[in-house]
């Protein structure tokens, strides 16, 4: 109750006393359920894979096991010079850091993954995968800079020619900007406004070049990375001023690009052009999702990981803020998430059988768990509320909104090139 009242009373400070609708069916359960719980686990598989590594056996990780798929017909292969054997290859954009870096490592870590993270800073990547231990051979980083649709094009390119003919069978779209504080936009090599570039327009390039190479492989997953902050059926979206908001689109009917900064064609306002940016991830996963999985039988997903408020998105925020937002995050709202456990999670909608249900947006009840149980090197990570149970989250009206996902689909299409 407590806890309510000072979340309440702080979004009304946030938003500046104007008056607020919650739209959709109430609350999510970030909200609602973050008493203390109990230490959770990760869905068995995936907790195994990684208790085997946490024993320190490097070995362990077998690259002649046909985990890339009994469904696949090819022999073990080299590819780019490394031997992947029959792992299943994942591409992660934004691997270089946060959710996307913890995710990397975890995924290589269970030895089932060859990742290919597709990273702004190749040489950054090479770093922050090493400083992890991220074992030789279960990955190699790839430059993709989401700020130019040739670099997406190139990836794309790349890719095809490391991988040969072999399909992708994962793709996980995690990279994002967060600009709250530029008074005046900055654009991408397109154009685009930056967030709403990087975060929606480079990832809807991406996928839509990859589609038909991954609906060649069996069990293909793709998720792209949706938030919380971008659904008002919550009070981290719906509270907290700004409001995502795409109105009638008419940004993206001018065609998106400069001078046109937001979706809804309104003067720029760099916190809700993430916020747009977010929806237009999770209507793209709706809308191939209806396009696409009957006929590829491809899995597309989404997910809230939690508030990981430690990441470097929020860079651009001020110290005092960077300092306070997580500890608000921990003790106010129960909403924090380490990077770790982020990580898993988000690992979890890639690998779990559990998660191979198209359309879902996924997010986890109760808080981070204490304990890094399934961390590989088994030590204790962070701290943090205790635990969480993975469930199928129900999104705004405005993200289900089927016509305006339709629209923002095909403004998308023609903004880069894809008509
Ligand atoms: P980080 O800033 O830690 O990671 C973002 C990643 O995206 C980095 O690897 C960054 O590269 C990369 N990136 C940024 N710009 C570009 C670009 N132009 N081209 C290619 N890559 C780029 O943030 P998080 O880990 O927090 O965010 C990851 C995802 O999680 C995002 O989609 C975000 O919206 C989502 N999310 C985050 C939440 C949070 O609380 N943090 C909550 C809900 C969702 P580099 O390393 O070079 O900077
Ligand atoms: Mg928010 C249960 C409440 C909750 C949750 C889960 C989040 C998540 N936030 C909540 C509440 C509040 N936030 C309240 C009550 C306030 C007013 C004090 C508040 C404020 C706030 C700010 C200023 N929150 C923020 C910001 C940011 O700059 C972050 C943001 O919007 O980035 C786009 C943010 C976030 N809150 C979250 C999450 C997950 C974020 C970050 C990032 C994201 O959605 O990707």
């Amino acid at each position: 109750m407590i806890r309510f009242v000072a979340i309440a009373y702080l979004a009304t400070l946030a938003r500046g006393f104007a008056p607020v609708s919650l739209q959709g069916k109430g609350f999510v359960s970030q909200v609602t359920t973050t008493a203390p719980l109990s230490v959770t686990t990760l869905y068995p598989s995936l907790a195994s894979s990684l208790a085997v590594v946490s024993s320190g056996e490097k070995s362990s990780i077998d690259q002649s096991t046909k985990i890339y798929g009994p469904e696949s017909k090819e022999t073990p292969k080299v590819l780019g010079g490394v031997k992947i054997g029959l792992r299943k290859l994942v591409v992660i954009t934004g691997a270089s850091s946060g959710l996307g870096l913890a995710c990397a490592e975890t995924l290589a870590k269970t030895g089932k993954y060859f990742v290919v993270m597709a990273c702004r800073d190749v040489e950054k990547g090479k770093r922050v995968a090493k400083e992890r231990g991220m074992p030789d051979g279960s990955y190699t980083v790839m430059k993709l800079e989401l700020a130019s649709l040739q670099s997406v094009r190139d990836f794309v390119a790349n890719l095809k020619a490391f991988k040969s003919a072999r399909p992708l069978t994962h793709l996980i779209c995690n990279a994002a900007v967060y600009k709250p504080t530029d008074p005046e936009p900055a654009w991408t090599d397109d154009g685009f406004e930056m967030s709403m570039g990087v975060n929606h327009f480079g990832h809807f390039l991406l996928v839509n070049l990859l589609l038909d190479d991954m609906s060649r492989a069996k069990g293909a997953r793709v998720c792209i990375v949706g938030s919380i902050t971008g659904n008002t059926n919550t009070v981290g979206g719906g509270l907290v001023y700004p409001q995502a908001n795409l109105g009638n689109l008419a940004g993206f009917e001018k065609g998106a690009t400069k001078p046109v900064a937001m979706a809804d064609g309104k003067p720029f306002f760099g916190a809700k052009a993430y916020k747009d940016s977010k929806v237009c991830n999770m209507m793209t996963v709706s809308e191939l999702h209806r396009r696409y999985h009957e006929d590829t039988g491809i899995v597309f997903s989404s997910m809230y990981p939690g508030c990981i408020a430690e990441t470097a998105l929020f860079r651009e925020k001020r110290p005092w803020f960077r300092k306070l937002f997580p500890v608000f995050m921990k003790y106010v709202t129960g909403g924090y998430v380490g990077e770790q456990e982020a990580g898993e999670r988000l690992a979890q909608v890639i690998d779990d059988p559990q998660c191979n249900k198209s359309g879902v947006y996924w997010s986890w009840n109760g808080g981070a768990q204490t304990v890094g149980r399934w961390a590989p090197d088994g030590k204790p990570r962070g701290a943090g509320g205790s635990g969480g149970e993975i469930f199928e989250n129900q999104q705004s009206d405005a993200v289900r909104d089927t016509e305006t996902a339709k629209k923002m689909w095909a403004l998308s299409k023609k903004a880069v090139g894809l008509t």
